[in-house]
Formats: C-alpha cells, structure tokens, sequence
C-alpha cells in the first residue's frame, strides 16, 4: 500500500529506470526488511504483523518480508516452504552454497505473509570482512563490543547480497526498510548501486530516545543540540552513522508521524517525504454490544485476579473498582510512568476525600525478574481455596435442600449446614488472614532498590494499604495467557480494563492507546506522542470520545500532572452508564486506525521547521 501513495519521480537519489513509468504492481516484487519480522522485541513488531493482511491482498505472491532467522520463532510461527519465485530460490540458493543459512516460509498471521529468514549465526564468520567493506564503502566503524550493531552488519550484508543475486533477474524490485537495524542492508545496496526502489521508514530517531531519557528539554531545543558530539557522549555514534546514512541513500524517507518528522528533520537532517501513521488490522463486530459484553467477560477475569491478590485486605467494593493500566517497553520517563505514579499519589488523596471509588493500577512492563514471587502465587491459591470451599459447601446444602423439598417441606435453614461444614469454612476463612500488606510487584525483581517505578511507588508511600484508594500492581513481564498468576493475553486484558494511561514524553506513534480504541477503552496519551497529536488532527473533541490527551509540551512537569490527575479523577466520577456510553464512543474511533484507511491515504510533511 505504502507505494502506491508515493510519487517516485519527485523523490531524491537514483531511481532504476523503470520509474518514469508507474508499474501495475504484478510487474513489481516488494521486500520488507525489519529486525522484527517473527520477532517481537517492540512496536515495529506490530506495525508489521497488521499490515501484513492488506499488503498481502494487494501484492499477492510478490510480496515478501526479511528479517533474521531464530530456531525457536520459525518453529513456533512459520510454517516452511518453497518460495514460488525462481529467481527467489536462486539467490537463496547463492548464499546457502557460500555457508550462509537462509530459511523461507509462511508467517502464521493474518494474511500469511511470504518470510526469508537469515541466520545470522550461520553468517558470522563473515563480520570482520563485512565490517571492512562497510569501513570502505561509508567510512563507518563497528566497535567489537556492540553486538546489537554487529548482528545488523550482517542481516544487512546478507541482505544486499540477496539482492544482488535476485537483480541478475532483472525483476523491479521495491525495498522498504525499517529503524536502523535494517540500515546497513539498504546502504550496501545502494552503495553497489543494485538496481532497486529504496524505502526507510525510521520508528524513532537513536538521539531522540536517548536524549529524552536523559530527562533533555528535547522539543524546546530540538535545533540546539550538537548531534555528532551528542552521539559520541552516548557511545553510539556509529549507531547514530548506521541511521543517518540509512536515511540519506534511501529514495524515499518516512516516518510515522508528524512530530516525529520533525524531529528526523533535526536528528537526522533530512526532512521525511511522507508520514505513514501507523494503523491496526480492525475486526469489526455485527453488533455494539459484542464489544461491550468482551470487557465485562475480561472484567470478571480481572477481578478474580485481584481477589487472590488482595486476599484479607478486600475491604474495597469490587463493582466500584476501575482497572487502569501503563503498558509497554520499560521506559521510565519516556514512557510516561514518572507523571503518572505521581498523579497517582494526587489521585490516592483526592478519592481519599471526595470519591467512594478504588482504583487498581497495573503497570505492565518487563524488567529483570527471577520469577513470581511466592505472596502472589499463595494469594491466588488462597482465593481457589476459598472458591472450593464456597463450591464444596454449595453442594452439600444444595442436595440437602433438593432432598427437603422432594419431601415437601422446607428445610430448617439454622441446622441445614452441619459442624463439619462451619468448620471447613472457618478454616478457609483463617488461611486469608496475613500480617503483610498485598504485594505491589508480582514477581521477585533482580534490581528492586534501584528499580524506578518501585523507587517511586516508595517514595510517594502507595503501599496496598487499607486507606489507600489508589493500588498498585506492577506486573513486570508482558501477559500470556499461560501464566499461572493471571492468565490472560495482552487483548483480554486490555478488554477488561476501564481506562489505559500512556503519558509519554517520547512517542513517535504509540501503539498502546490505538489498541484500547479500537476495543472501545478509553485512555490517556500525550501531545508529545504520534498518536496523540493525529488525534488532535483528525477528532475535534477527542476527550468526548474517550482520548485524553495531556499536555506535555506547552506546560510543566507539573502542570501535566496536575492535568493527569484531573483526567483521571473526572474519569473515576463517571458512572456505570456514562462509561458505557463513553466506550461505545471510543470504538467508534476505530475506521480512523484501520490500516485500510491509513494504508492508502498519504500524508504528506508540509509542515516541519
Ligand atoms: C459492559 C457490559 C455491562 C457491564 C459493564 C461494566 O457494558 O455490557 O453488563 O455492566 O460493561 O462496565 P464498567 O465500566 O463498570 O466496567
Ligand atoms: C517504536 O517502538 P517504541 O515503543 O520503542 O515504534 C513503534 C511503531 O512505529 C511506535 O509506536 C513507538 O512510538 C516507537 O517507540
């Protein structure tokens, strides 16, 4: 879809020939490169998967993704086969003749998708080779130290060569790749001048994430910063070069939004020619309430979770209990956890006061664990214990009521349970007891004193306790629905939610608050995030539909928080019928992120300083 919106002629740099002329696009192969392809490590893991389904129904067999082959996720999510293409199977064949492991097959999502997987392990005694021509060709140096890089170097020489040998075909050939870990495969192929349609979409710029993590006033002096010495400060300046050269050999340059075209432009000095937003594969259910009915089923799921987790300290009322959630790479400040724990303390008070509500927050994101921790495990099997129980006794009075009334009468209700049966129960009931509070993480963390949401969570005292309104939960590993402590993957979970909060300072799209939409959650992003701002773009008033989005980049860290706090504090005043109305609204939202809108439309960067 992408190509079809681009007009090759107007673009920079060396286009084959064919490019006067548009080609219908049987008479084009387009290759998608991307570390994440059957690799989830982030967001561009996504982009990719829901794209697939639409690129698929619009280039059939001429379409195909490349990325790097892991043993585990080939097993587990592709399904091998010939590549139908012979000029395919002859430059994989070239490489597997010189050593080089390449695997092809079928990615089992949505759409089925053609893969070519390259080993990189099989390729490595190839690197120091590799890291000359890439000091030959463009002057840039991989230390030996950065893995990360050097595995790049490879996939990208593999890549190139691949290349290579599919051009002595002379088939036209698109290649769009992704972030900077596909870069070294686009500048090699441009440098041996393959004769290809080049594309590179960056998902965010290396200084922009480190910079903002390093607490910078990124967006106020996005002209001011030294970028080469900032770089070099950060150790990543042949990173930064990878990235940098990526963009500059490419045809075409884009990048997932607005904000972040910006920044590219300041970053990496070239302006994007095209902004992609990033869309989701939308299902679309026959009838409203279908959607409905799924939160209130996760819901359940949800609570039963927090009654083993809260067990002897359930002194809240489930059905005046809202579930908010953070998701997402464990990004402290750039993902926004900083303002919302903060908020949250503000919130604890003001509920503490004025409001009968509980809020349970859950902080999804993965950190260094050695496994659950043992208070979460007992507090679930304390709450099966008692669900036995409870079932066990409903039984026995059960049969005793049947029988009763197969006799025609009413049993006595006072004698009805026996001795035994009040003393399972009063043994069930002691086993909740607990002399400490319910635990704010649910596993046990490899760096707890230096960890930064619990660094936070104890500086501001949200503890679990009995007073507290506001409860936290910081679960630090991404959901499965094979978990033996919450059961359920990422979608139900958010399904069951009532309110996603994602405040992030840096946010070239944001995937997490698109994915509550289009099931109907409502949520919280910023004006710093991608997402946030084509809200602002597209809706006119995106609070009435459920999108909160906070200021971060006109006022202060405080005044932003003050802001959350409001958001979710009104939030929490709703009734159970105004959030209903409220996530019928929200879903509404969701034709805004189909990638079979945003696979089309073109938005062009008109506006970057
Ligand atoms: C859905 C269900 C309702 C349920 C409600 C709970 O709308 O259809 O039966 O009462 O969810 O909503 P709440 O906002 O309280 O989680
Ligand atoms: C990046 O992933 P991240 O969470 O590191 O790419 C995503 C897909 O384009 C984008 O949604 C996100 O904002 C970026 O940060």
């Amino acid at each position: 879809p992408l190509s079809r919106s681009l007009s090759m002629t107007s673009l920079s740099g060396v286009l084959p020939a064919w490019e006067e002329d548009e080609l219908p696009v049987e008479d084009l192969l387009l290759f998608e490169v991307a570390w994440e392809v059957t690799n989830k490590v982030g967001g561009i893991y996504t982009v990719i998967q829901t794209k697939a389904k639409i690129t698929v129904d619009e280039w059939g067999e001429n379409y195909y993704m490349m990325g790097p082959y892991f043993e585990q996720n080939f097993k587990t999510q592709v399904e091998g086969c010939e590549p139908p293409n012979p000029a395919i199977r002859k430059a994989m064949d070239a490489l597997i003749h010189n050593g080089c492991q390449v695997h092809f097959g079928r990615w089992l999502i949505e759409g089925s998708p053609y893969v070519i997987l390259f080993d990189i392990g099989s390729a490595a005694w190839n690197l120091d080779r590799w890291k000359g021509d890439l000091w030959q060709t463009c002057s840039i140096g991989l230390p030996y130290h950065d893995r990360e890089a050097n595995d790049s170097l490879i996939l990208g020489s593999l890549i190139a060569w691949f290349f290579k040998e599919v051009s002595w075909y002379k088939p036209n050939v698109i290649g769009h790749f992704h972030e900077w870990q596909a870069g070294a495969g686009l500048i090699l192929s441009r440098s041996r001048k393959i004769p290809m349609a080049t594309v590179f979409t960056t998902h965010a710029t290396l200084l922009g994430r480190y910079l903002c993590a390093g607490n910078a006033d990124f967006y106020n002096n996005l002209d001011k910063f030294n970028i080469d010495k900032e770089a070099g400060e950060r150790q990543i300046y042949h990173r930064y070069c990878l990235e940098r050269a990526a963009v500059h050999c490419a045809h075409v340059f884009t990048t997932v939004s607005q904000i972040t075209a910006v920044e590219a432009n300041h970053m990496l000095h070239r302006k994007p020619d095209v902004v992609t937003p990033n869309g989701l594969n939308v299902k679309k259910f026959s009838a409203m309430h279908e959607f409905q009915n799924l939160h209130s089923t996760s819901k359940t799921r949800i609570q039963e979770f927090v009654r083993g987790h809260f067990y002897g300290h359930l002194d809240f009322n489930l059905e005046k209990t809202l579930f908010f959630f953070i998701a997402g790479r464990y990004e402290f400040s750039n993902k926004g956890a900083d303002i919302f724990l903060e908020s949250l303390s503000r919130l604890n008070y003001l509920l503490r006061v004025r409001n009968d509500v509980t809020v349970v927050v859950f902080f999804i994101m993965p950190a260094k664990t050695n496994n659950f921790n043992v208070e979460s495990l007992k507090g679930q099997a304390v709450r099966k214990q008692l669900w036995d129980t409870a079932h066990t006794v409903k039984e026995k009075f059960g049969k005793k009521l049947y029988d009763a009334l197969l006799t025609g009468t009413i049993p006595d209700m006072n004698s009805i349970l026996d001795r035994d049966d009040f003393t399972i129960m009063k043994r069930a009931i002691y086993a909740t007891q607990r002399h400490s509070l319910p635990p704010v993480t649910t596993h046990n963390m490899l760096d707890d004193s230096t960890d930064p949401i619990l660094s936070n969570v104890r500086r501001i005292g949200l503890f679990n306790s009995r007073n507290d309104r506001v409860k936290i939960i910081f679960h630090p590993e991404f959901l499965s629905s094979t978990s033996p402590l919450l059961p359920m993957d990422y979608e139900d979970f958010v399904r069951g939610c009532n309110l996603g909060v994602f405040p992030s300072y840096y946010e070239p799209w944001g995937y997490t608050p698109g994915e509550c939409t289009v099931m109907g959650i409502p949520s919280v992003t910023t004006n710093l995030s991608g997402f946030g701002c084509f809200m602002e773009e597209h809706v006119s008033d995106p609070a009435a539909y459920g999108i909160y989005i906070v200021d971060r980049r006109f006022r202060s860290p405080e005044e932003s928080c003050n802001q959350l706090t409001q958001f979710m504090f009104s939030f929490c005043q709703q009734s159970r019928r105004q959030r209903i109305i409220q996530r019928n609204r929200t879903e509404r939202l969701s034709d805004l992120l189909d990638w079979r809108y945003l696979g089309r439309v073109c938005f062009c960067c008109t506006s970057n300083k």
